[in-house]
């Protein structure tokens, strides 16, 4: 068992405002419209998400139930700037209730700026890739920080910028749909920037929170341990996913290498303006080197380690956790795991895999004074973006053909069991 600690662990969920919030117009919905994403927002029982706009006071109450500490959440930046300039007060009035209801519930909140999600102009007239997004970020923050920066003590600017840019700058699966790794450098650059910025702008109201960055760390294992190639392939692959940002900060640096593809290299001003890393941590992939005119690799998923496959086919291997969070103590930063979570229909797997993620995360708390906080993906189950609603990532079930009503699994019952367990023992002891 976990022994106290002198400042509280935090334990918490991580939810995104798209993803649960439903009723909003933004770049994913016009992509949708378009007919760019299979799945459905723009259906009408789709297009309310889990309705959790209009439901979040019940929702709040779910959090209560499940004994945390903490509730990561985001802001929908296009119900807040829904035309490039013009703020709606009445949206940043909700989030600002948001924000007091869960002081009220002794509940710390954790806000993610950027989930994403953009207005429907933001790719048309101030793209990533161009220095003007760095201004509209800004603006952004600034009316997000004026309502409700002086309540909120723990900010994460970006959520997963090496997902997002790879899912819109190199795949295209994502607006503005590009296929160009110049671009995406150069968006890269932009959004560390903002991350400045947006530092500054919340500390100048706010001196006292944490600001910092959520991270998606995959762990690559190569193919064949006997083949350099599988080996080197594997290491390139490492130091752009997960140490590019990381090493940018430790540089101030933007540095992208990777052999007859690119060679990028551009100083920023990061100074340090970084209070924690957020680490999302869902899977390993496996990597081998193939020959092929577009990437000379290939990533797959198998099960090496006999826990099965999530419903998304992500190899569930909870050591590649305490893996990530070495790889970053070095920085000598504070630490939250921000998302950790299962796809899965079947609840009995989310409660092995829950079980396992927490005894990497009991091992690594133990090693590991720079971690302070876990929170698992997600409250309830959500839109899963290039899937739609089927993957269900939920402690809480959301039945969407049934007036979307919200059910606790085992899994949510094990999770609350395991919080109130460890604070029984913290106040014993
Ligand atoms: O649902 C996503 C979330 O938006 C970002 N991190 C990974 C989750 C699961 O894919």
């Amino acid at each position: 068992m976990i022994q106290s600690t002198r400042r509280p662990f935090l334990w918490g969920v991580s939810t995104s405002a798209f993803q649960i919030e439903g009723h909003v117009k933004n770049d994913i919905t016009d992509w949708e419209s378009l007919g760019r994403f299979r799945t459905k927002t723009e259906d009408p029982i789709y297009n309310q998400g889990a309705d959790h706009w209009n439901r979040w006071e019940d929702d709040f109450a779910l959090l209560k139930e499940l004994q945390i500490n903490s509730y990561r959440f985001s802001v929908e930046w296009a119900r807040i700037e829904p035309q490039r300039g013009r703020f709606d007060q009445s949206a940043l009035d909700q989030y600002s209730r948001m924000v007091d209801r869960l002081l009220e519930l002794g509940i710390k909140p954790m806000l993610t700026l950027h989930h994403f999600t953009h207005p429907t102009w933001f790719h048309e007239q101030t793209p990533w890739h161009s220095p003007a997004s760095v201004e509209a970020f800004a603006r952004f923050t600034e009316k997000v920080v004026d309502r409700i920066g002086d309540r909120v003590p723990l900010f994460v600017t970006i959520n997963e910028p090496m997902v997002w840019l790879l899912a819109g700058y190199l795949d295209a699966k994502f607006p503005p749909g590009h296929r160009d790794v110049h671009l995406l450098a150069d968006a890269l650059y932009n959004m560390l920037a903002a991350h400045v910025r947006a530092y500054d702008i919340i500390k100048s109201k706010n001196p006292h929170c944490e600001v910092g960055i959520a991270n998606n760390f995959i762990v690559f294992k190569s193919a064949h341990k006997w083949n350099p190639l599988d080996k080197k392939i594997k290491r390139l692959i490492h130091s752009f996913y997960n140490m590019c940002i990381v090493d940018a900060f430790r540089d101030n640096a933007v540095r992208i290498k990777f052999p007859f593809i690119m060679d990028y290299h551009k100083p920023i001003a990061l100074d340090d303006k970084l209070d924690f890393w957020g680490v999302n941590y869902y899977y390993r992939m496996h990597v081998r080197f193939k020959l092929s005119l577009k990437y000379p690799f290939e990533l797959f998923f198998r099960d090496r380690s006999g826990s099965g496959f999530t419903d998304l086919g992500w190899e569930i291997y909870a050591r590649g956790l305490g893996k990530v969070l070495q790889w970053l103590a070095p920085t000598g930063k504070p630490l939250y795991v921000t998302e950790n979570g299962i796809a899965t229909q079947d609840d009995a797997k989310r409660l092995q895999y829950m079980t396992q993620h927490l005894s990497i995360l009991e091992e690594s708390i133990r090693t590991n004074p720079q971690l302070r906080g876990y929170y698992y993906w997600s409250l309830i189950d959500n839109y899963e973006w290039l899937v739609g609603y089927k993957a269900r990532f939920g402690l809480y079930e959301v039945d969407y053909e049934n007036g979307l009503q919200r059910t606790l699994r085992p899994s949510g019952r094990f999770f609350a069991d395991y919080i109130r367990n460890l604070n029984n023992t913290r106040a014993e002891t």
